[in-house]
């Protein structure tokens, strides 16, 4: 008796829990520090961007940036953060951070962002120590999954650039 009314409850669970897995999805709401943005206007406004601060200089096949403080365009795709930023410490900055292809993540001092195409995510960032700043991407995103690091540096304070 105590078996089939075990049974009985096990088999009611069981059905309840198939009922309610339409409903378990994501949802397609952006999180709450993203906002939509079309990857090909998102990619415009990068360009655009870096080409109104750039300082001259490449590396690692990408032009280096030196962005005004505030809001900082950074395109994620196969398999690069681009630009290569150079910041200043204690100057505050807001990553616009969004991927042109395919899903990854942008890891960075201990936290991980999902980046989706059509989701341009913001992130709050001050440099406080000069020195070469580690962000990757975390999701596997193909064969140069692993050399897709970012190349952002901090200088020491100082004047910022001004804003152009
Ligand atoms: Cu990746």
């Amino acid at each position: 008796m105590r078996d089939r009314l075990a049974a009985a409850l096990m088999i009611a669970a069981t059905l309840a829990l198939l009922a309610a897995l339409p409903g378990w999805r994501m949802t397609d709401a952006p999180p709450p520090d993203a906002f939509a943005e079309a990857p090909d206007d998102f990619l415009a406004r990068a360009e655009a961007f870096a080409a109104r601060h750039a300082t001259g200089d490449e590396a690692g096949g990408m032009p280096v940036v030196a962005p005004p403080p505030g809001d900082v365009p950074v395109v994620a795709r196969r398999f690069q953060f681009w630009p290569a930023l150079v910041l200043r410490t204690g100057t505050a900055y807001r990553l616009h951070v969004a991927s042109v292809d395919s899903v990854h993540t942008l890891a960075i001092d201990g936290h991980e962002y999902l980046l989706v195409p059509g989701q341009t995510r913001v992130i709050e960032l001050t440099p406080r120590v000069a020195g070469p700043l580690p962000l990757q991407c975390g999701e596997y995103c193909g064969l140069g999954h692993n050399g897709m690091r970012g190349a952002v540096t901090a200088r020491d304070g100082g004047a910022p650039p001004a804003a152009r």
